[in-house]
C-alpha cells in the first residue's frame, strides 16, 4: 500500500524497454461474452504485441469480473492471462494491479503466482518523471455514506471470512449472476456526463486544490475514453474499456 503524499519513484532495469502501458475493465470472465476465451485470447495477443518495449504494464482494476480466492481454491480460469502476466514478471517487466470494485478479492495469489504488484489503493507514481495519480476510479467524488459502508463491508477480513464459509459453487454462480444483473440493469454505462459531473474529474479537481498537481490522473471504472486537460500541465485520462475501446 502506498502513501498518497509520497510518489513511489517506480524503478525500471531494462534500457531497452521504453513504453508504459496502461488498461483496464476488460472483465475477463463476464457472462456476457459470448466467446470467453476468444476475448482472453486477444488480451493476451496484445500483451505479446507489447511484450518487446514494455517496461511496466498497468492494470486499473476490473480485469476480472469476479474473483475470489479461497485458502486452497482459486476461481477456474483465466489461464492464458495469468500465464502471460507472470511471463512478464519473469522477465522484468513490471506489472501494477489496481483492484477495482470487480476484482476486490484478490489477495494473495496473484501477486505470489504472476509476480504483480497488487494495489488496493490509488496513488500518486512517479513513472518516467511524471507524477501520476492512478486508481480504478470507483467511489472517488462520490464516497457517499452508502458508499462508505459498501465499501467497509467488501472489504472487512470478518465478512470475506464469512463469505469464503459458502461453497464455491453457490458463492461464484452467486456473484456472477449479480455481476450479470447489474449489468443488464443499471450496467449500461452513461456517456461522457460533463466536467461538472463526472465524479472523477470532480474529484481531480478537489485533489488539485489541496495537492501539488500531478501531471496526470488516469483512471478506468467508467468504460468511456476522455483525455482532458485540467490545467496547462495537468492531463486527465480515462482508459475506456478494452477491448471495445
Ligand atoms: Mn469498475
Amino acid at each position: 500500500m502506498n502513501e498518497v503524499s509520497s510518489p513511489i519513484e517506480a524503478t525500471h532495469s531494462s534500457s531497452s524497454h521504453k513504453a508504459v502501458y496502461f488498461i483496464s475493465d476488460m472483465h475477463l470472465g463476464a457472462t456476457s461474452f459470448d466467446h470467453p476465451l476468444d476475448y482472453e485470447r486477444r488480451v493476451v495477443r496484445f500483451l505479446d504485441s507489447i511484450k518487446s518495449d514494455c517496461q511496466a504494464l498497468y492494470l486499473l482494476g476490473d480485469v476480472i469480473d469476479y474473483w475470489f480466492e479461497y485458502k486452497y481454491v482459486v476461481p477456474r480460469g483465466f489461464t492464458r492471462f495469468l500465464g502471460k502476466l507472470g511471463e512478464f514478471t519473469d522477465q522484468g517487466i513490471e506489472v501494477h494491479w489496481f483492484t477495482g470494485n470487480h476484482d476486490i478479492w484478490i489477495f494473495d495469489y496473484i501477486e505470489k503466482e504472476t509476480g504483480a504488484q497488487v494495489h488496493r489503493q490509488g496513488g500518486l507514481y512517479t513513472i518516467q518523471g511524471k507524477t501520476c495519480y492512478l486508481a480504478h476510479g470507483h467511489g472517488l467524488g462520490h464516497d457517499t455514506v452508502a458508499f462508505k459502508w459498501m465499501t467497509r463491508f467488501f472489504n472487512s477480513p470478518v465478512c470475506q471470512r464469512m463469505f469464503s464459509w459458502i461453497h464455491p459453487n453457490l458463492a461464484t454462480a452467486f456473484a456472477l449472476r449479480w455481476s450479470a444483473h447489474s449489468r443488464a440493469t443499471g450496467g449500461k454505462y452513461p456517456n461522457f456526463l460533463g466536467e461538472d459531473k463526472e465524479h472523477q474529474v470532480l474529484f481531480a479537481k478537489q485533489y488539485m486544490k489541496e495537492h501539488p498537481a500531478p501531471d496526470f490522473f488516469i483512471f478506468g471504472h467508467r468504460h468511456i475514453m476522455l483525455d482532458l486537460m485540467l490545467s496547462r500541465q495537468t492531463r486527465l485520462v480515462i482508459l475506456g474499456d478494452w477491448i471495445q475501446q
